[in-house]
């Protein structure tokens, strides 16, 4: 058997090891879980090459492609070419190679900050906070119409709004659109997430897009109902996600929903249960969620620690969004899942 390679033409030892991890996975010669620290890394190798978790996971499962093939993807995915810059701050990174971080692109001295002191205070008190105006109207509807587009969607005709090939679900799997990139690239965005994180050396995760169409006979809300994606074990470590409203979104309009204030009293309220209670099967209804309104162009960030999902749209517009989060390049996670 010929030896591993150490890197493929992209010159990231890291790739060659999760290409390698993955497909030995999908044989079953090596753990079906990974570890906490390869799937912090390995979040960070995705972001860091514009690539989505589900779509990468598909290609090597299905595809089993040689190193240089899974290469060869990845540039067409980008359209043929990585930034040389961006790969060499990928790979110091991946190495935890300080001087490579340091390396990075001064934050724009001039630019002011995204998020107020009023706004941060909220944050604090909230867990989560409204980043007006997080991209022009226009960034807004240009994605919002890339989502139309590819559900074969007319705004203006709810007869055409419920036929989502994807399935019974508000999960809309349109990745790489330059409309979601020009919003995943926002500055602004890029300078809240900074502060909320308290540094600058983040990567936008490549997620998808989202159409909650209102209720309607035949046609009930899926969820996501109130939950977490984040384990339970405590203590909970830091961790946000994001949504960005792409049209105007009121309260009734399948807004997202959240507990405000849980990331604070989380461990109480877990210390607090029967030993041995599910906490995912807690009637979470009963904690007082709160639909957050918004207009296009928003951008709701959350603490991970809060219940939170979309809610079931009882007005006459649909609900249009994309998912982003950014995050540095290592966070911690705990190992067990609860
Ligand atoms: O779509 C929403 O409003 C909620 C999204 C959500 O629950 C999630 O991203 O985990």
């Amino acid at each position: 058997m010929s030896p591993l390679p150490s890197a493929g033409p992209l010159g990231i030892p890291y790739l060659a090891e999760f290409w390698s991890r993955t497909l030995a996975r999908r044989s079953g010669a090596a753990p079906q879980k990974a570890s906490a620290r390869d799937w912090v890394d390995d979040n960070t190798l995705l972001a860091g090459l514009g690539l989505n978790l589900r779509e990468t996971y598909a290609y090597l499962y299905d595809r089993t492609p040689t190193l240089e093939a899974f290469e060869a993807w990845i540039l067409a995915i980008n359209g043929g070419s990585i930034d040389p810059a961006r790969i060499a701050r990928l790979k110091a990174a991946l190495a935890a190679d300080v001087s490579g971080e340091a390396a990075l692109p001064a934050p724009e001295p001039a630019a002011p900050p995204a998020l107020s002191d009023a706004d941060l205070a909220f944050w604090d008190e909230n867990g989560y906070v409204v980043l007006r105006d997080a991209v022009p109207p226009e960034n807004a509807q240009a994605a919002a119409q890339a989502i139309y587009d590819f559900l074969a969607i007319d705004p203006l005709n709810p007869a055409t709004w419920y036929g989502n090939a994807h399935g019974h679900t508000i999960w809309v799997p349109l990745l790489h659109h330059p409309a979601l990139w020009a919003n995943r690239n926002s500055p602004r965005i890029h300078r809240a997430f900074a502060q909320i994180w308290r540094r600058s050396d983040l990567w936008v995760n490549v997620d998808q897009g989202g159409f909650n169409p209102p209720e309607r006979p035949g046609w009930s809300f899926p969820g996501p109902h109130l939950h977490w994606d984040v384990s339970l074990v405590q203590p909970i470590p830091f961790g946000v996600q994001g949504i960005l409203y792409l049209t105007d979104t009121a309260a009734d309009q399948g807004a997202f929903t959240c507990v405000p204030g849980f990331h604070r009293i989380i461990g109480d309220w877990l210390n607090a249960l029967p030993v041995g209670a599910d906490p995912r099967a807690q009637d979470l209804r009963s904690l007082r969620a709160v639909p957050i309104a918004g207009r296009a162009g928003d951008l709701i960030i959350w603490h991970h620690a809060l219940p939170h999902g979309a809610s079931p749209n009882r007005s006459a517009h649909p609900r249009v969004v994309q998912y982003l989060k950014l995050r540095p390049s290592q966070w911690d996670v705990q190992s067990d899942w609860r």
